[in-house]
């Protein structure tokens, strides 16, 4: 099935050398390409910072789109560890009895609309509304804000016509000047993320707007389409192998392990960077200081060193150290919704859908040097019954 194989396109080069050069707007990314170097590079968060300029371990690299750091994404020890710990706990509340009810009953909600329409354009239709209104749950907001996310298109940075775009980042800016000043009347009883910032202390002190604004941007950047491409594609995948969504309804215990191998599968996240503050060596090429690497996890996840057939999808696969959600410190904060968000969808495919049938797609394939790697779709046009 065409549509639902994601093929690995960094294999021989991770093979060969480990690493390439690629260009990004004249500031060169080293990638780094192999499970080991990725994770190694991305344990050294001393050699390699994500700390620099704002938008700068970003690829494409948003230096020049905008100047707000994004928190803790963007910042390093000892300020990451101060800054993620105030957020810890509010991301870990997607593992509670009452999200997953609260999830269920939304994605069940979101199915049936899809159901009884027939058909549909998977990516607009159902993987954006659904991530915008799961989003809903992760910050404690009303579902109807939702209706104003989804207005914003998969992704926050990037319009059709231009994959790194001001006007609409501005939009997203003045959202969250808005929400922020909505918050603030009243912080004291407010239940959503924006009352929760508002409280929380930092080294003694308040967290100031800017900073506030900062962790906003990431939790609406961050989660979207990594969400949407991992949304999609699983319903993609479920078209073409029928037979693993028959395991699962007969073994919903498998579903935690599927959710895992697909994520190692289609690592949402291509890769994110780091800029050396030193002159440094991976996979035995030389990184100079203020230089920039990217760790590919989408590259690692197909690593033969580390993973049994590595290009196919075993959804019982049992040790599956992917790192789709990145490693180390800066390991992905959404990651327990995401999971939550993917498990009971795959659930609910069990219990309500009987057959997915695509009858077209268009492949988002991304571009990185001479790297074409499909990440997802720009429309997968499917019928669901
Ligand atoms: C970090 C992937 C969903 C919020 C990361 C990182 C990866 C990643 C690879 C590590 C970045 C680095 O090391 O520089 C993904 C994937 C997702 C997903 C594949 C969906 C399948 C989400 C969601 C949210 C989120 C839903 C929140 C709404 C964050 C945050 C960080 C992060 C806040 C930064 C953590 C830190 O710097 O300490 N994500 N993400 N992500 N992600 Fe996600
Ligand atoms: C940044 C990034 C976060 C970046 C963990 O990843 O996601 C990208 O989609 C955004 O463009 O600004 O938030």
């Amino acid at each position: 099935c065409p549509f639902s194989e994601f093929p690995d396109p960094f294999a021989a080069a991770r093979a060969a050398e480990g690493i390439r050069e690629i260009d990004d707007q004249g500031d060169p990314v080293k990638m780094v390409l192999g499970h080991r170097d990725v994770r190694k590079s991305a344990h050294d968060w001393r050699t390699f910072q994500s700390g620099a300029k704002p938008g700068r371990i970003v690829v494409p690299s948003e230096v020049n789109i905008r100047d707000i750091r994004q928190i803790p994404f963007e910042t390093d020890p000892p300020e990451h560890t101060e800054y993620r710990a105030l957020v810890e706990g509010w991301f870990r509340r997607p593992l509670t009895e009452s999200y997953e009810a609260g999830l269920t009953n939304l994605i069940n909600q979101e199915l049936d609309r899809a159901i009884s329409s027939g058909e549909l354009e998977v990516v607009h239709d159902f993987a954006l509304p659904l991530q915008s209104r799961a989003l809903t749950l992760l910050l404690n907001c009303p579902l109807e804000e939702a209706e104003e996310w989804i207005g914003w298109g998969t992704h926050v940075f990037r319009s059709d016509d231009d994959p790194l775009d001001g006007d609409k980042a501005n939009q997203l800016y003045d959202y969250l000047d808005a929400q922020i000043e909505r918050a603030s009347r009243d912080v004291e009883n407010g239940e959503d993320i924006f009352a929760h910032l508002l409280r929380a202390e930092y080294r003694g002190r308040k967290l100031t707007h800017e900073e506030i604004k900062g962790v906003m941007i990431l939790t609406f950047a961050g989660g979207r389409d990594t969400v949407i491409n991992a949304v999609t594609n699983t319903l993609a995948y479920f078209a073409g192998h029928p037979e693993d969504l028959q395991k699962i309804r007969e073994q919903p215990e498998l579903s935690a392990r599927a959710v895992e191998e697909l994520v190692r599968y289609f690592a949402p996240l291509t890769h994110m960077g780091r800029v050396a503050t030193s002159d440094a060596e991976v996979s035995g090429c030389p990184v100079a200081a203020d230089s920039r690497i990217s760790l590919c996890w989408a590259s690692a996840n197909r690593d033969p060193k580390v993973f049994e057939k590595p290009n196919e999808v075993d959804i019982e696969r049992k040790a599956n150290p992917h790192l789709s959600f990145g490693f180390g410190i800066h390991k992905c904060l959404g990651a327990p919704h995401a999971r939550q968000v993917l498990k009971v969808l795959i659930t609910a495919l069990t219990q309500r859908v009987s057959s997915i049938q695509v009858t077209d797609h268009q492949d988002n394939i991304e571009q990185w040097g001479d790297f074409n790697r499909k990440v997802g779709f720009h429309r997968l046009q499917v019928k669901i019954s």
